[in-house]
């Protein structure tokens, strides 16, 4: 592979393709500039504007948008639409089916084998998602119930999500990779009675049993005294035994004129199953438990096809999403019904600066704030086409991906920089064999991108004609905050450039003091609210105002560092606090560690980030064994194990030494620093003055594993 950034100049600048201005939303960076001002001198009149795109089954009663960022002055709040009433799901679909879009394809599946695909118009989805809020009302559930969702990436996501949103139910999407310890941890903190889940999926060609990991985990709930946990579970893993009865399928969810019978041997029976083709499917023995178990093809076919939508209050919750806690406790993230939805869809139309005939596909899954806000609502808020993948990148083949691209013609792709580099590694090669003509824009997401992947990107990917928006956000901000215009934003590898619209970034000192100058590196903070901002911690708003405001009042703390150069772009230099970025998943160290302690033989864990060539940063555990225990390669399996139970397979360490001591201060403290240098075999140790056995460290340096 060719290296790309010899004789690259740092800071070397892209300018958007002349073509794109033409029909883009915000054309040109004066465009950009004057709606900016805008957004952030009189945001109330900028989004009210906005808002009025939507339908609003009753209007504001009081303020358009207030928010409070101090807590010297009272509780941190954000209100938008005061008073108002809508329904997400019902601006997502009915609104566009009312429009005359409801022949239009609102999702692809492209699942994880190939062969097995499927398509579902606006129509459709909405018929489904109807039934399935019928469904939930059939178990009980009501405005505000929480439901834990549990799901790969199949369309039932999607349908599950918004039939939530409907009728009100508060979803938690707990992402397919999590444990049964971290999905029962959730599911007690949202206090969610209802699990939906399916009964397994291939993720390349590795099986997940989800239905053994869900009964797991109602199993831990109610030994933690929650009263049963009622699991709807999808049959994806074998034909559909309503529709094998009359040998047809219930004819939405795979109506894509493909005939998977011609396809896969399987003669006279017309496709029995919804998605997964017959070839893949596996012979599960699933425990079944006619008191709590449903399974959705069964309700589904039970209930009425239209569901009336649950008018909901601007600020009534929409969902929970769990996210590292760097205590190690995960967060339920909090966001609202109207603030959320303006904000994820305004998002989507311009950093994507959607069209019409855009075929979008955002490759993460749905379990992540990313699939959140732009698989499902930033993507359907705007009537689009959007593509739901369940498979990997890298098979059955590493060019997975641009053979998806080809095959359904891409226009705007987002991925995460991991995805990149790993793929980089195969070369350029199995890129260009496949015809990106179609892609217009291409996007990052989930941790810095590295110059090189970004280039490369570009280069291969891009053929050079697509902007590429590097776009910084978290769970908590609900859309994009940082982020190029594709029209507008002249870009630099690496850099998410320039604020979006409403948001008003600042940088601290060490003190809390706002750095003038440009040029300058240190706290990323947003000084006011936009409309998609976190509204607290699912049952501790006291954490929220924490966490969020408490160091520097006045601000939002994102936790992340930055630098800002002479032309005002943003550069991400990552976390501050501890959580490490694994291929942008964000994991908390004390989280790892907890798990590693509960191992009978150890005493002491102390997990830091590492640098990794495709994750970005991987962790990197030093192991304290008690007195009679030896640290050998058994305690070591045991001890990813450990990880694998309590979290999930994401977050197992990649190293993991012996540590007969750790280097504390004198007062205890672990020096996380000194671990970071010993990992990478650093011996520029910096200042170890307040270290109490500098012995320590030079055990560890010895005991470093040869392949760290
Ligand atoms: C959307 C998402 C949030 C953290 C965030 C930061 C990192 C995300 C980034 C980025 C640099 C980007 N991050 N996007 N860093 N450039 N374009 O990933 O949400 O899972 O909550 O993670 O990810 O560190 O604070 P989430």
């Amino acid at each position: 592979m060719s290296s790309l950034v010899d004789g690259e100049l740092p800071g070397t600048l892209f300018h958007p393709p002349p073509h794109l201005e033409r029909t883009a939303h915000v054309p040109g960076m004066d465009t950009y500039r004057r709606m900016y001002a805008e957004s952030v001198e009189h945001p109330e009149a900028f989004w009210a504007n906005i808002a009025q795109e939507f339908f609003w089954k009753t209007p504001a009663t009081g303020p358009l948008f207030n928010w409070n960022f101090d807590v010297r002055k009272g509780p941190i709040a954000t209100n938008f639409m005061t008073g108002a009433t809508t329904n997400i799901s019902y601006n997502a679909l009915d609104r566009h089916v009312a429009c005359g879009l409801g022949d239009k394809t609102a999702f692809i599946w492209e699942g994880n084998n190939h062969g097995d695909e499927g398509k579902i118009t606006y129509s459709q989805l909405l018929e489904e998602v109807s039934k399935f809020s019928n469904v939930l009302k059939a178990a009980g559930l009501e405005k505000g119930d929480r439901v834990a969702i549990y799901l790969p990436m199949i369309l039932e996501l999607p349908i599950a999500i918004l039939a939530c949103a409907r009728i009100g139910v508060v979803h938690s999407v707990v992402f397919g990779g999590f444990s049964a310890d971290s999905l029962a941890e959730r599911m007690l903190d949202g206090k969610c009675s209802v699990l939906v889940t399916a009964d397994g999926v291939w993720r390349g060609d590795k099986f997940i049993d989800l239905k053994k990991i869900a009964d797991e985990a109602a199993a831990k709930c109610l030994a933690h005294g929650h009263k049963t946990t009622r699991k709807i579970v999808v049959k994806h893993m074998g034909p559909c035994p309503v529709t094998q009865q009359n040998g047809t399928t219930n004819g939405v969810l795979n109506g894509n004129g493909h005939d998977h019978a011609k396809g896969d041997g399987r003669g006279k029976v017309p496709r029995v199953d919804r998605y997964c083709s017959k070839k893949h499917h596996k012979e599960l023995i699933t425990q079944w438990d006619d008191q709590v178990d449903w399974w959705w093809h069964e309700e589904v076919a039970k209930v009425e096809a239209t569901c009336p939508p649950v008018w909901m209050d601007s600020e009534d919750p929409l969902f929970l999403l769990y996210t590292s806690g760097s205590t190690g406790k995960p967060k339920g993230i909090l966001h609202t019904v109207a603030g959320y939805m303006v904000y994820a869809a305004l998002t989507f139309k311009c950093v994507f600066d959607y069209q019409d005939d855009d075929v979008y596909w955002c490759t993460a899954d749905a379990g992540w704030i990313t699939g959140h806000s732009y698989v499902v609502y930033g993507p359907l808020l705007n009537g689009a086409t959007g593509i739901v993948f369940e498979g990997i990148p890298t098979y059955p083949q590493p060019d997975r991906f641009w053979e998806v691209v080809e095959k359904y013609r891409v226009t705007k792709f987002y991925t995460a920089p991991t995805a990149i580099r790993s793929l980089m590694k195969f070369g350029e090669e199995i890129v260009l064999k496949h015809d990106r003509s179609s892609l217009k824009i291409l996007g990052s997401v989930g941790e810095p991108i590295n110059p090189e992947a970004w280039l490369w990107y570009h280069k291969y990917v891009g053929e050079e004609r697509c902007p590429i928006v590097d776009t910084f956000w978290q769970t908590e901000t609900g859309g994009h905050v940082l982020t190029p215009l594709p029209a507008a934003t002249p870009l630099k590898p690496g850099s998410a450039t320039l604020p979006f619209f409403g948001v008003l970034p600042a940088v601290l000192d060490e003190d809390g003091h706002e750095i003038s100058q440009p040029d300058c590196e240190g706290y990323l903070v947003f000084k006011q609210a936009w409309p998609g901002v976190m509204r607290s911690i699912y049952g501790d708003h006291k954490r929220y105002e924490n966490l969020y405001f408490g160091k520097f009042p006045g601000y939002y703390t994102t936790g992340d560092g930055c630098k800002r150069d002479k032309d005002g772009y943003y550069w991400i230099t990552g976390r501050i606090d501890d959580m490490v970025n694994v291929s942008g998943h964000l994991l908390s160290t004390a989280e790892i560690e907890s798990a590693l302690i509960e191992h009978p033989g150890v005493s002491e864990a102390a997990v830091v980030s590492h640098p990794h060539p495709i994750k970005g940063e991987c962790t990197y555990g030093f192991v304290t064994m008690k007195v009679g225990h030896v640290f050998n390669k058994q305690t070591v399996s045991e001890l990813k194990l450990k990880v694998r139970e309590k979290i999930g397979a994401f977050a197992v360490p990649d190293f993991l030494q012996d540590a007969p001591g750790l280097p504390k201060t004198r007062s205890g403290k672990i020096m996380r620093r000194v671990l970071r240098k010993i990992a990478c075999g650093d011996r520029a140790l910096g200042d170890i003055s307040t270290l109490a056995d500098s012995d320590v460290v030079e055990t560890l340096f010895k005991l470093r594993p040869s392949n760290a």
